[in-house]
C-alpha cells in the first residue's frame, strides 16, 4: 500500500481535502493507476463491490475546464451507487460537482480479446446518468497523474431507466440532446456528440483500458462514458436532474443537513 492511496482513501472517508501530489516525481501515470487500484482494493476490503468503469475527459469542455488533455478512467463501486430519485447527505462530500453522463450496461462478460467492431452486441441497456465528482484535492485542482490516482474524482452516481438499445437508438446515440438542471433551472446543455464525437468510442476506450490494466468487465457492469457538459457545483438542499433525449431523466437530491 502506498502512502498516496492511504492519504486519498482517508481524505475520501473523512471528507477532508488534501494537497495534490503535483511535485511528487514518483507519481507518473502508471504509478497513478496503481494507486487507483489500491484505492479500489481498500473499498472492496471494506465490503463494497465493483460496478464498472467511468471515463473522464472524453469531452473537450471538460478538458478545458480542468486543464488536462488526456482521457482517463476510474472505477465505480456499490458504495457510490444511488437510486434514481434518492436523497444523499452533504456529509459525504468535500466540494461536489455534478455532470450528465451517458451509461452503458453490459449484457455479458467481455473477453480480453473481444472484437471492438461488434461490441454494441454486448450492451443490453443505455441510460442517462448523473455523476457526482468530488476531488479529494484542495480547490479541485490537480495534474493528470493526481486525478488518476484519485480515481478520477469518482464519488457518487445515479442512473435513470435502462433503455433496451434498438438499431435506431444505437445509430442516434452520437447526437442526442443533453440537459443538466438544478432545481428545475437549466444550467448546462449539450449533445452526446461531445463525448469523443460518439459515445460508442468511449465504450471502446473503456474496453481497451480494462484490457490494458487487467480489469475484468463482467455482465451487469456499468460504463459511464464521460460527461457531455462541464461539471457544475452542487449545493446542499438542491436537486439535480440530467436528461438525454430518447433516454429520459435521472434525479438526485441533496439534503440540507447531514
Ligand atoms: C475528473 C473526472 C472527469 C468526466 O466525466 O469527464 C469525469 C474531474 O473532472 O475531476 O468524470
Ligand atoms: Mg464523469
Amino acid at each position: 500500500m502506498t502512502n498516496h492511496a492511504r492519504i486519498l482513501h482517508d481524505a475520501q472517508r473523512g471528507t477532508t481535502e488534501v494537497d495534490a501530489f503535483t511535485h511528487d516525481d514518483t507519481l507518473d501515470l502508471a504509478a497513478a493507476y496503481r494507486v487507483q487500484q489500491q484505492l479500489i482494493e481498500l473499498r472492496l476490503a471494506e465490503g463494497e463491490q465493483a460496478t464498472g468503469l467511468k471515463l473522464g475527459f472524453t469531452n473537450p469542455a471538460k478538458m478545458r475546464q480542468m486543464g488536462v488533455n488526456h482521457i482517463i478512467a476510474g472505477r465505480i463501486t456499490t458504495g457510490m451507487a444511488h437510486a434514481d430519485g434518492a436523497t444523499v447527505s452533504p456529509a459525504q462530500f468535500i466540494h461536489p460537482r455534478v455532470e450528465p453522463e451517458l451509461c452503458f450496461r453490459l449484457a455479458r462478460d467481455i473477453a480480453p480479446d473481444e472484437n471492438l467492431a461488434a461490441i454494441s452486441n454486448a450492451i443490453d441497456g443505455i441510460a442517462v446518468g448523473i455523476e457526482v465528482i468530488d476531488s479529494r484535492y484542495r480547490d479541485f485542482r490537480f495534474t493528470l497523474s493526481d486525478v488518476v490516482a484519485d480515481n478520477a474524482s469518482a464519488s457518487a452516481y445515479a442512473i435513470g431507466p435502462w433503455i433496451t438499445p434498438t438499431p435506431a437508438l444505437e445509430h442516434s446515440l452520437s447526437n442526442l440532446g443533453v440537459i443538466l438542471q438544478i432545481d428545475g433551472v437549466d444550467i448546462d446543455t449539450g449533445s452526446t456528440a461531445a463525448i469523443l464525437d460518439n459515445p460508442w468510442r468511449a465504450l471502446h476506450a473503456a474496453v481497451i483500458h480494462a484490457r490494458e490494466h487487467g480489469i475484468p468487465l463482467r455482465a451487469k457492469d456499468v460504463i459511464l462514458a464521460g460527461a457531455a457538459t462541464a461539471a457544475h457545483p452542487w449545493h446542499p438542499g438542491t436537486s439535480v436532474r440530467a436528461t438525454i433525449s430518447q433516454l429520459g431523466s435521472v434525479t438526485l437530491h441533496m439534503s440540507e443537513e447531514a
